[in-house]
């Protein structure tokens, strides 16, 4: 009876104790939920300096990425190989490619270089002719500015072991 009846008070302030837990838990919980909006409105001004200062850096190292591609490559070859053998550059960039070795570069494929344009190396290579990636003599020094997007295979027209290739992006 005496059990029964502690057993019955220690349930009711079992009960109170929840009560109160849940209304301390239900405060704290819609407390919080007003702090922080007025917190908000106040980290907002604080973000407002912060946050965008950190996106424009964001954003600029997003540019940055897209701008990393390079207009322009140089390539050098010793008479045996192209170094480097492949280069990524922006549409509308150049790649100059420079010996100490003298070279003839051209669009593959050998012998006809049509692949860049699709005229043949006797067409675009005639005096008035519309110029194709075909340096179409030999030199120390050639430049060429891509306009078209793609993948151009390219060799020494007098030693087709020697290759490489110009990845041109938008
Ligand atoms: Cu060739």
């Amino acid at each position: 009876m005496y059990n029964f009846v502690m057993s019955q008070n220690g349930w009711i302030a079992v009960i109170i104790a929840l009560l109160i837990i849940a209304a301390g838990a239900w405060w704290f919980t819609s407390q919080p939920a007003a702090v922080p909006t007025a917190d908000n409105s106040t980290q907002l001004s604080g973000e407002t300096n912060t946050t965008p200062t950190g996106d424009t850096g964001t954003l600029v190292g997003g540019d940055a990425v897209v701008d990393t591609t390079p207009t322009s490559a140089v390539v050098t070859y010793n008479g045996s190989s192209f170094s480097p053998s492949e280069v990524t550059i922006k549409k509308g960039g150049t790649v100059t490619f420079n010996g100490p070795s003298t070279m003839w570069v051209a669009s593959g494929p050998h012998p006809e270089h049509t692949n860049y344009d699709g005229t043949t190396r006797n067409a675009h290579c005639a005096a008035g002719a519309v110029p194709s990636f075909d340096q179409c003599a030999a030199g120390t020094s050639y430049t060429f500015t891509f306009d078209k997007v793609g993948t151009w295979p390219f060799h020494d027209h007098r030693s087709v072991g020697a290759f490489g290739k110009i990845v041109v992006v938008e």
